[in-house]
């Protein structure tokens, strides 16, 4: 049995685990790390990072762009990649866009969200690339309810957590959130949370942020105290 390292507000993990609710997927087990956020988790994966795909017999393979193309292989039906090359690489420049220019920057901004230890320097560097990425993105759909190809594929499992997270926490950093001013990104950001696995993963990542921000107010108001 495999088993997915995870949490419900990654969303790098929310990427993984939307491919494997797509693909009905039914052996591999969902687990969150004991020890993570500690050095302990890091014996496991030395990359610190989740989420990461144990085999049998212990072996790991970290990164999410990694499992995803590992779990492509491994379980081939329905194909979330393309059906020649030139539509394998329209998604992966779309899943790449996602990962690179819009979850990286997201997630490093989520370190900004309190005002009182913000810097804004940093706040404004990360999220003028989140802003240039989603602008960018317009040219890469038609926005229709996939991102690409008419059905979903792998861009969908990058940009769903990606967009989740720039609807979500970039308005916690005091920045606007640019995918209403983007016409194509904002129709497909509506019919894509119709999709029933885009919504099992928006309804966990939903599910994260509550407990984040319960556990931000308790130690907030055990600070006060
Ligand atoms: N490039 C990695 C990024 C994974 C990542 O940063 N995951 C976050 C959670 S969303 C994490 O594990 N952070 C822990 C840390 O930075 O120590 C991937 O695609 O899997």
């Amino acid at each position: 049995m495999l088993k997915l390292y995870s949490g419900d507000l990654s969303p790098y993990s929310a990427k993984v685990r939307m491919q494997i609710y797509a693909k009905g997927i039914e052996d591999i087990e969902l687990e969150r790390p004991v020890g993570f956020g500690t050095t302990d988790w890091w014996k496991v994966s030395p990359i610190g990072r989740i989420p990461a795909l144990e085999l049998p017999g212990g072996d790991i393979i970290p990164e999410s762009e990694v499992i995803s193309e590992y779990l492509e292989e491994v379980y081939p039906t329905p194909r979330l990649l393309g059906a020649t090359p030139r539509e394998t690489a329209a998604i992966r420049a779309v899943s790449r866009l996602a990962d690179i220019y819009l979850l990286n920057n997201m997630f490093m901004l989520s370190g900004q969200t309190r005002k009182s230890t913000r810097n804004e320097g940093t706040r404004d560097l990360l999220a003028g690339q989140v802003v240039r990425g989603v602008k960018a993105l317009e040219h890469y759909i038609d926005g229709s309810p996939f991102a690409v190809s008419g059905r979903l594929t792998l861009a969908d499992c990058t940009l769903v957590p990606a967009l989740f997270m720039i609807e979500n926490v970039l308005p916690s950093a005091d920045v606007d959130d640019p995918i209403p001013g983007q016409a194509k990104v904002s129709s497909y950001w509506a019919g894509i949370q119709q999709n029933e696995h885009a919504a099992h993963v928006l309804v966990e990542l939903h599910r994260g942020l509550e407990e984040r921000r319960a556990l931000i107010r308790a130690m907030a108001a055990k600070e006060k105290a």
